[in-house]
């Protein structure tokens, strides 16, 4: 085939392919597919410029920018919606489309005079006008104010699901369809958290999100924003489409134009209230924001009978929901303190209605939000409740600060214990160095001294996840806190009958109930122990494989924060949270406390066999996060020198034999320093000393039953992190890859799996998922 005709197929294929996908919503082939066969349209026209046509797929990535939007008439005015805020509004547009249309009304007609509407969400977004001309898009422009707007022509081209050629056969010469571009609710996720981690601007809602996203001068910003489109009807057309406005988007649809899946009919009024009513409860599941739900009357006669009033037509109504942002002012920032003396800021407001429910607080989060707002005491902010999330302050409206706004001040002491208020530092460990900066949280340092973190961490001491002591309230707590009986978790179990009587609420039966759970408290599985202690970031789970993995408290006491990292989903951070903590004198005091108070432990034991499991020195020495050496320059360094004694005693000579000038130099810097080779020394020294033992001492990969295979992880395992996977599968003597490719023997695949399963798939590569991944390696003997 030629190149031309080879093109043409590649465009048509990739064409159905996004039809089949952002249309139908029935995708027809992995994405890995979609991916090669863009690719190799992208190179056919790279090779072969003068064959590159405005509507290929690969003309989607924006060009050079605009110095500003020209203007564009619109043939046919794109105007506004009348609104219905109150079901009574929507039943006297019906009253009035009934009458307008003379059709017979009363009781007895109710069923003849049901009018055929149709029932679309009104997405949160920006109205477009796409102009078609012989099936091909030519321009975009926005609505403007309704009779001249922007050219965004541009930028429309890089919305995916903009067909730039429309398919099939039968649509008019000249086609105007509108419609609204928006961001989905993840799409905004998504940009703005790509936004905050390079410090770029983040947007208040996804309604900002695609207006600034859409009208940027240069398209090339457009086509990295995750834009969509919702086609709503058409506006010039050069012959008739369909005698409704259902039928005009059936067509539209064939034509390879998003509509909405929510499109229906309703017979009458009551039928448009029940579509309203059903989509406002799924409102928050959507996967998009709407501001109401739009009714038309269907049939495009009765249109033509209605016609206009002012701007607005009679025969369509948009059916508003409350809204979800509101505007009013911040009488105040209030500042509370966790159980970990974290300083959290709160927004006082002035009481105003957000969809329904009275708002008078809003969480700030910390004081890094605080900045990015701008806020100040006194500000009119706005303010929006979504779903159930607490409410959120989103945006300051600067031009009406008063002059008597006054800037939000931490506290630099704790109100409650009057210890200092400090900001939190931030330790980073990269490459063998640490860094600090300064973190967005500010700390009460009082700690159990400050009878607020004292109370926390005893409320959550007791609790019934934790160590479950029934009877002790949140009051008790406070009571005991506040006349000194209790300065630790301790002092619960050298509490007498005669102080507990004389809390509030405590008669004989009751305190004896209490020192009874007490007592029955003091046999605790570590599991639960390791989670009352409340240790930052270690919630119910983690401690759960705290103790599972390591078995006994002292070990967990003891783990260095790189052996942690081997255990099932703990990363750094929390390895260090955790290692800190029991590095902290007065924890450790605490801990030695509770201990003598004749606490014990119930299921302390050996360590876990899975955790026991050969390891390998090289995924000890990726672990060191050597600058330039990864996991393939620690199997090198390995395979060549052999120990880790070796490794770090050996000359640049030795090094460079087994990697390439520049790791080795890193190598041989990295052990300069005495403290990386304490470091290095101390985690092998722990891992044998735990109980692990260094695989390639054990055996050697030939001879084992996956020697020469390749393996690939991917998704979540529960039973497991991927490192203890990996290990266990290079134990067994497969090399364990990254991609998925034609020399993959088995892909592990756990939840959330995506596009190397669906290679995988694709490529017919056998396929586990963790439980037959589990039982296999039972198979091979190996313990999990
Ligand atoms: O702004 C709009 C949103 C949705 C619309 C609209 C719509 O239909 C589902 N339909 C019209 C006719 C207009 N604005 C003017």
């Amino acid at each position: 085939m030629n190149v031309e005709n080879r093109i043409h197929e590649l465009r048509a294929e990739l064409d159905q392919h996004n039809y089949r996908y952002y249309v139908l919503d029935e995708p027809s082939v992995p994405d890995a597919e979609y991916d090669r066969l863009f690719n190799e349209l992208k190179a056919l026209e790279a090779e072969h410029p003068h064959l590159v046509t405005p509507d290929s797929p690969t003309q989607r990535v924006g060009g050079s920018a605009l110095a500003a939007f020209s203007q564009v008439r619109h043939e046919i005015p794109m105007l506004s919606l009348g609104n219905a805020f109150e079901e009574d509004d929507l039943r006297d547009f019906d009253r009035r489309v009934v009458e307008g249309l003379d059709l017979p009304t009363g009781d007895l007609f109710a069923e003849e005079a049901a009018v055929d509407y149709s029932c679309e969400p009104k997405l949160d977004g920006l109205a477009v006008s796409l102009l078609y001309r012989d099936g091909l898009l030519v321009q975009g422009a926005t609505r403007g104010d309704g009779t001249t707007g922007e050219d965004i022509s541009a930028n429309v081209r890089t919305v995916r699901n903009i067909p730039l050629k429309l398919q099939g056969t039968g649509w008019p010469a000249v086609l105007e369809v509108r419609g609204e571009v928006y961001m989905s609710k993840a799409g905004f996720e998504r940009l703005n958290a790509a936004q905050a981690e390079v410090g770029g601007k983040t947007f208040a809602n996804p309604r900002n999100a695609a207006a600034g996203s859409l009208r940027q001068l240069d398209s090339k910003i457009t086509a990295s924003r995750p834009l969509e489109f919702c086609c709503y009807g058409v506006g010039q057309v050069s012959e008739s489409i369909a005698d409704s406005h259902i039928g005009i988007l059936e067509k539209l649809k064939g034509w390879g134009m998003p509509i909405s899946r929510e499109l229906r009919h309703a017979a009458g009024v009551e039928q448009c209230l029940a579509y309203y009513r059903d989509i406002g409860a799924r409102r928050n599941d959507l996967p998009y924001e709407i501001d109401g739900v739009v009714f038309k009357v269907n049939n495009l006669a009765a249109q033509r009978e209605l016609g206009f009033r002012a701007r607005e037509p009679r025969w369509a109504i948009a059916h508003k929901f409350p809204a979800m942002e509101e505007l009013t002012e911040v009488l105040d920032v209030e500042f509370q303190f966790g159980r970990t003396g974290a300083v959290t800021p709160v927004a006082r407001l002035k009481p105003v209605k957000v969809a329904g429910v009275t708002v008078s607080n809003a969480t700030l989060h910390n004081m890094d939000e605080i900045a990015r707002l701008g806020l100040m005491i006194g500000d009119t902010v706005i303010i929006r409740r979504a779903g159930d999330v607490i409410p959120q302050v989103m945006q300051v409206v600067t031009e009406r600060r008063p002059e008597s706004a006054r800037p939000v001040q931490v506290p630099s002491q704790c109100p409650v214990c009057g210890s200092q208020v400090e900001r939190t530092q931030l330790v980073k460990r990269s490459k063998g160095k640490e860094t600090t900066s300064e973190g967005a949280v500010y700390r009460c340092v009082g700690r159990l001294a400050c009878a607020a973190q004292l109370k926390q961490a005893i409320i959550h001491y007791v609790s019934r996840r934790a160590m479950d002591i029934d009877g002790m309230g949140e009051k008790s707590v406070e009571q005991l806190v506040d006349e000194g009986l209790i300065r630790s978790p301790a002092d619960l179990y050298r509490l007498t009958f005669e102080q507990v009587v004389e809390l509030e609420g405590f008669a004989e039966v009751s305190s004896n109930k209490l020192l009874d759970a007490i007592e029955a408290s003091k046999r605790p599985s570590l599991a639960r122990f390791i989670f009352a202690l409340g240790i930052p970031d270690v919630g119910e789970e983690t401690a759960k494989v705290l103790a599972r993995s390591l078995g006994s408290l002292a070990r967990v006491q003891q783990a260095l924060p790189q052996v942690l990292t081997y255990l099932p989903d703990i990363g750094l951070e929390v390895a260090y949270e955790i290692h800190n903590f029991f590095e902290d004198d007065h924890n450790r005091d605490v801990i030695q406390q509770l201990l003598d108070s004749g606490l014990q432990l119930q299921d302390e034991g050996e360590l876990a066999p899975e955790f026991a499991a050969s390891t390998t020195l090289d995924s000890m020495i990726a672990k060191l996060d050597i600058p330039s050496v990864g996991p393939t320059g620690a199997q090198k360094l390995v395979a060549k020198l052999g120990t880790l004694d070796k490794i770090i005693e050996a000359d640049g000579i030795d090094l460079r034999q087994a990697l390439n000038t520049k790791q080795a130099e890193a190598v041989r810097e990295f052990f300069k320093a005495p403290a990386n080779q304490q470091l290095a020394r101390a985690i092998e020294a722990q891992l044998l000393g735990f109980g692990m033992h260094w695989a390639s001492e054990k055996k050697v990969a030939e001879g084992l039953p996956l020697a020469g295979q390749t393996w690939v992880l991917t998704g979540t395992l529960e039973r497991m992190s991927r490192d203890v996977a990996k290990e266990k599968l290079e134990s067994l003597g497969a090399k364990v890859a990254g991609s998925v490719s034609g020399k993959t023997h088995c892909v592990v695949a756990g939840p959330g799996a995506g596009s190397k399963l669906a290679k995988a798939n694709d490529l017919g590569v056998k396929v586990l998922d963790e439980d037959a991944f589990v039982s296999f390696l039972d198979a091979q003997g190996i313990a999990v």
